[in-house]
């Protein structure tokens, strides 16, 4: 049994974790699911965003599933759930795959996850905020790894996207990134931020693997998702022991609990879990694939259906897909005579 730490969070993540979860229990049951507090609720009870003991425990699981939870502007002494747990649990890399349903194709985002402006480290003195943009040695050389690892299993090429012709960490991070791909034998493009987000409107499947440091990564991942729904994107927070899955889109508070949340996102991300567990997600996508292409879409995608339907429409996919497949392997192994195989 594999053991998945669970943190629903609030606004539409709960909808959507629980949706998340009835996939994967139609197509696994080696997963345990434990179930974790965190966020605001937690923050005004205890004074933290997740509990330490929680902490503990959910260091100790194969891998974290994660809903989404609202982070307030002005909370004094609050700590967005979500960040802390990327630092505590050591996520340094963000992948964000935006799927096209209709013909398989994907933007491949590898967003550093753990230094840049999120590097929390800064103050407020007389009148001055500084936020400081930390780039490391370290922090470059593992997010080149982990991107030029994505190109090389994806047969593609990076593209390092940045600002290099202003920030001097820029600077820094481009040339570990040529060195790293240099060593794995991985080509590289450059863009150079700005002008890469109308490349990226204009043309999104033709850059391999893009890689960028962490806030960039924040605002192009967004921005990648405008030809389909912010809804459907997944994505896995991996460091060296342990990874988190969630959907890239936010609490939506505005729809919470009127069951229209867009579960797509949060069970391509549970299928990215089951990969990394070494379970084999691919049946999910395919499923998820196949009813998007023909079954009721949530709101946000420009149908009528709730987030059950959807939830619903995709397991059934599933279940065909795996019937399917038990009769072809019936018929291979010859307790079906073909003649009398399937009609219509
Ligand atoms: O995961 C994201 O892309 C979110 O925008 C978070 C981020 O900045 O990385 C924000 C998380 C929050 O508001 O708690």
């Amino acid at each position: 049994m594999y053991r998945v730490a669970v943190i629903k969070g609030d606004g539409i993540g709960p909808e959507v974790i629980d949706a998340a979860i009835e996939v994967v229990n139609a197509v696994t049951g080696r997963i345990s699911f434990e179930y974790y507090e965190g966020g605001v609720e937690t923050f005004k009870r205890h004074g933290v965003p997740v509990l330490e003991e929680d902490l503990e425990e959910i260091r100790k699981s194969d891998a974290v599933l994660f809903g989404a939870t609202t982070t307030p502007f002005d909370l004094p002494g609050y700590r967005s759930l979500i960040l802390t747990l990327r630092r505590e649990l050591g996520l340094y890399a963000n992948l964000r795959v935006i799927p096209d349903f209709n013909d398989g194709r994907e933007i491949v985002i590898v967003r550093e996850n753990s230094e840049g402006l999120y590097s929390g480290i800064g103050s407020v003195v007389e009148g001055r905020a500084v936020d400081v943009r930390l780039i490391t040695r370290e922090g470059a050389e593992r997010i080149a790894r982990f991107a030029a690892g994505e190109a090389l299993r994806r047969g593609t090429f990076l593209t390092f996207v940045h600002k290099a012709n202003v920030l001097i960490g820029d600077r820094f991070f481009r040339r570990v990134v040529f060195d790293v791909a240099g060593e794995y034998g991985v080509d590289v493009k450059e863009a150079i931020v700005d002008s890469f987000t109308i490349k990226l409107v204009r043309d999104p499947w033709s850059h391999g693997v893009i890689l960028s440091e962490n806030l960039f990564g924040d605002i192009l991942s967004d921005l990648a998702t405008v030809h389909t729904s912010l809804g459907v994107v997944p994505s896995g927070n991996y460091g060296e022991d342990i990874a988190l899955f969630e959907p890239v889109h936010g609490s939506a508070p505005d729809i919470a609990g009127r069951g229209i949340a867009n579960p797509i996102g949060a069970i391509l991300s549970a299928s990215m879990m089951l990969d990394y567990l070494g379970l084999d997600g691919s049946p999910v996508r395919e499923a998820t694939r196949r009813y998007v292409l023909r079954g009721n879409l949530t709101p946000d995608m420009g149908g009528t259906a709730t987030t059950g339907e959807v939830t619903r429409g995709i397991i059934s996919e599933l279940i065909g897909a795996i019937e399917e497949e038990l009769w072809v392997e019936e018929i291979r192994v010859g307790r079906i005579p073909t003649d009398i195989s399937r009609v219509g």
